[in-house]
């Protein structure tokens, strides 16, 4: 029998904010290479990740979600951010949809970019657990893209066809494709350092335990993180937000909010180093954090 050869190449993940791009991908993975949370802006820059099984290899291009009105100056950079890698070169676009919600303006706004990038492209309509919602509302988009499936991203449910799918449309590997993307690291995460990674980690607690407004003000940034023997490691973090009364929500009464935080991060931390975190976190109150980090 012909032995097939192995497939290399870059997968583009496009779609509105909180549809699951960064779910799917985790899933694939095996492994969180991008946090996720139910608030929109959760991914702030491209997360390049690295797929791999018998029949090759792919680098997932995670993006931000695309806003429709990106009226804050964070908003206007993280959708530049997405334009950019959009016009990078790939060789597959995943765009994904979720039919828990409405379509609405916004996704018209990203069907329009979509529109524009001359590349295969896959339609994937996520979050099928929860049942037929708005399935119907997508279903025009059938004529206009030949490959559709519906899948759940968080239950992993549909996503073996989508992914034979991918890979039919992916070039064979080349010599030296490898070296070239710098796939020499064992690790799936390709673009972050660790003090990024661990900065996200914590940002996502923030995501989740904080309200409404909080997350589009915050950043969190890493300072140091020291060795300080075999088991522990010593990292500095600071959480940042815009204005003194996001600092005293993030606080919390006696300092309650900010450790139930680091509590949470430093558990995760942990988990995916192997090593016992001693995790100094505090917040701070920068207004102009938005234009020092992003
Ligand atoms: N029920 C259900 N929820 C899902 C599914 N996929 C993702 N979610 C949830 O949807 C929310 C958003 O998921 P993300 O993966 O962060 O979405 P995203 O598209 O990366 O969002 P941005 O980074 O903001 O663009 C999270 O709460 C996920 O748990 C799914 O298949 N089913
Ligand atoms: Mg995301």
């Amino acid at each position: 029998m012909n032995q097939s050869k192995r497939k290399f190449g870059r997968v583009l993940l496009v779609g509105r904010p909180n549809v699951g791009k960064s779910t799917f991908v985790n899933n694939l993975i095996g492994q969180k290479v991008a946090i996720t949370s139910p608030k929109a802006q959760t991914t702030r820059f491209p997360i390049h990740a690295l797929y791999h099984d018998e029949r090759g290899r792919i680098i997932f291009v995670d993006t931000p979600g695309i806003f429709n009105k990106a009226e804050d100056a964070l908003a206007k950079i993280i959708n530049h951010k997405t334009m950019q890698a959009i016009k990078e070169a790939v060789d597959v676009v995943v765009y994904m949809v979720d039919q828990s919600r409405r379509r609405d303006f916004e996704e018209g706004r990203v069907l329009g970019i979509v529109r524009k990038i001359d590349r295969p492209k896959i339609l994937v309509i996520n979050k099928i657990d929860q049942g037929e919602r708005y399935l119907a509302q997508y279903k025009f988009l059938e004529d206009e893209f030949k490959d559709v499936f519906v899948v759940s991203a968080l239950k992993h449910q549909h996503t073996k066809p989508l992914m034979d799918k991918i890979f039919s449309l992916l070039p064979e590997e080349k010599a030296g494709d490898a070296q070239q993307e710098n796939l020499t690291v064992p690790y799936p995460l390709l673009n972050l350092d660790s003090k990024t990674f661990i900065a996200e980690l914590i940002r996502e607690k923030v995501l989740l335990m904080t309200g409404e407004e909080i997350p589009y003000r915050t950043t969190v940034v890493v300072e140091e993180i020291k060795e300080r023997n075999d088991k522990l490691t010593y990292i500095k973090a600071k959480i940042l937000t815009t204005e003194d009364r996001y600092k005293r929500m993030l606080v919390g009464s006696g300092g309650r909010k900010i450790k139930e935080i680091g509590a949470y991060a430093r558990k995760e931390i942990a988990l995916a180093t192997s090593k016992k975190i001693y995790l100094d976190l505090k917040v701070e109150t920068d207004p102009h954090w938005q234009e020092t980090y992003y």
